[in-house]
């Protein structure tokens, strides 16, 4: 049985980076680190934010090649191809809006490298290589959200290496098309509207109307118990109503993602369900679990680059 050291979101760091790797045991031969006995695998989210993406992307791609390490796609790769990638209804726009906010969530990469650069071509079409998932013999990996019946309806579309075909891309970037809520719900989040009248301010102070929802078991499944990536000042503002019919994990694989922005204590959402993002862009440390055939994910398995 392969055992692996599942990484979170690097957003840029790679100084994080290379101690995580030293710190699990890894050593860097011919400019790529290699474990004796173990595979590295990235949940995705390796740009944006972040001041050394560019050796990111050496370090993880590097460890791809030489077979010591999968990566997935996150949602910053997905954006990021979206928004390099005309439109071809429309050749003057981009899939992904160069909109103030859009370029400002990607002005640290496009730092580094400089749109329609050699070095951004090389990028995109490195991340066009990235799978949406893995499931591999005992585990599964995903960026946000092991949706089972968005991943079934995936299959279909996707690759046989499970990467995204280039006409996905187009029609995934359409809300109105059925392929953009596929994508959201596995690589972005699975959402909930909130009841009529309610609202809640963001990190970003922007006003939002539907919550990003847990999908793992949650004993009482009210709005405000489900909701993530709400600032604790407007957790309470949100209904302490029941929401029917969300999706919960069910299956007896383990799953690991990231995407989250965790903080505190790193412990798995439940037995089989582990998110390994805690949020090193904001000051928190690069995490990993280190996986070893059990069945039954543990807190005393996750290792912090710090
Ligand atoms: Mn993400």
């Amino acid at each position: 049985m392969d055992y692996y050291d599942i990484i979170g979101d690097i957003h840029g760091y790679a100084s994080k980076l290379r101690q995580l790797l030293v710190k699990l045991g890894y050593v860097e031969r011919n400019g790529c680190y290699q474990h004796a006995s173990r595979i590295a695998i990235f949940v995705g989210d390796y740009i944006d934010r972040g001041p050394e993406q560019a050796e990111v992307i050496a370090i993880v791609k590097a460890m791809v090649d030489a077979g010591s390490a999968l990566a997935i796609m996150g949602n910053h790769e997905f954006n990021a191809i979206c928004y390099a990638t005309s439109d071809p209804a429309n050749p003057e726009q981009y899939l992904r809006k160069h909109s103030d906010s859009n370029f400002k969530q990607h002005r640290a990469f496009l730092n580094e490298f400089p749109f329609d650069s050699q070095q951004h071509t090389d990028a995109i079409e490195w991340f066009k290589t990235l799978p949406v998932y893995l499931d591999l013999e005992h585990i599964r990996v995903v960026h946000a959200c092991w949706h089972q019946p968005a991943i079934v309806q995936l299959k279909e579309i996707l690759n046989e290496d499970n990467t995204i075909p280039d006409d996905v891309f187009v029609t995934a970037s359409r809300p109105e098309h059925a392929h953009f809520r596929l994508i959201e719900d596995v690589v972005k989040s699975p959402e909930v509207k909130l009841p009529d009248g309610f609202s809640f301010l963001d990190s970003g102070k922007k006003k939002r109307t539907s919550i990003r929802v847990k999908w793992w078991a949650e004993d009482i499944p009210t709005y405000r118990n489900l909701a993530l990536s709400v600032p604790t000042a407007s957790l309470e503002t949100l209904p302490d109503m029941l929401v029917e019919g969300v999706y919960t994990y069910d299956s007896d694989k383990p799953v690991f993602f990231g995407h989250y922005w965790m903080q505190g204590e790193c412990i798995p959402q439940t037995d089989k369900v582990a998110c390994t993002d805690y949020s090193v862009a904001k000051s928190g440390d690069l995490v990993a679990y280190r996986w070893s055939g059990e069945s039954e994910l543990m807190a005393r398995n996750f290792v912090r680059s710090n």
